[in-house]
């Protein structure tokens, strides 16, 4: 496929809408910077998807992801926890809070399943798929296949976290994955925008604009 040719949808397709929650939008406590971008760009694209799944990022208080549970450690810090290299965030995304919303600007009534992820208070979940142990499921890539998709395209926030990491995920799953870049926003901390980048290149991710999208 030449990478400008609009991409026809079919009912094995389905968009996963990565964490449109207030926390992660302007005046949020991690806001991602011009995160707000991504909404227009999402609804006009959901329209054209059968199937839309949405990621709430659902974090108990004192979750082990953020800086306040670590002593003299602040956000962008790293620290290590039990799975590896953790970076450290302000308090985000705390179950029940108004920061955990789903932006009611979002406008995808027709949206099938809302996963949420980081619920396990030692173990952070950028993945829809699979939590940051990685060995820890959601229950996302059995669904997906339960329901017969094939092709999954990611966008939301942020890129180059919990969007990166769900399209990776799809990816080493066995989907034909797509990232639509103008329907996401990244964070960009300590190259991590750069990071994700390669890696999502090397899994062969497909990198499109939302304009390719066809109904
Ligand atoms: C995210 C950092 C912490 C994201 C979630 O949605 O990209 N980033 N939790
Ligand atoms: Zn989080």
């Amino acid at each position: 496929m030449a990478e400008q040719e609009a991409i026809p949808l079919n009912d094995s397709d389905v968009l996963i809408v990565v964490d449109v929650q207030y926390d992660f939008l302007p005046g949020g406590t991690l806001a991602v910077p011009d995160g707000d971008a991504v909404i227009g760009p999402i609804n006009r694209m959901a329209e054209a998807f059968r199937n839309v799944v949405l990621t709430q990022d659902w974090h108990p208080q004192g979750h082990a992801s953020f800086a306040s549970s670590h002593p003299r450690k602040a956000p962008f810090e790293m620290v290590e926890l039990t799975y590896g290299p953790q970076v450290l965030w302000p308090d985000h995304c705390v179950q029940g809070t108004a920061g955990a919303e789903i932006s009611r600007d979002l406008h995808i009534p027709h949206a099938q399943l809302i996963i949420r992820k980081g619920y396990n208070a030692g173990i952070d979940s950028y993945s829809g798929f699979r939590e940051a142990d990685r060995k820890t499921s959601t229950g996302l890539d059995s669904y997906l296949k339960e329901r017969g998709f094939k092709r999954v395209f990611c966008a939301g926030l942020a890129t180059d976290f919990c969007v990166a990491w769900t399209a990776l995920d799809a990816a080493a799953a066995g989907f034909e994955t797509f990232l639509v870049e103008d329907a996401s926003r990244a964070i960009d901390t300590n190259g991590s925008l750069a990071r994700a980048q390669a890696d999502l290149k090397a899994a062969g991710v497909h990198i499109i604009g939302s304009d390719r999208i066809a109904p």
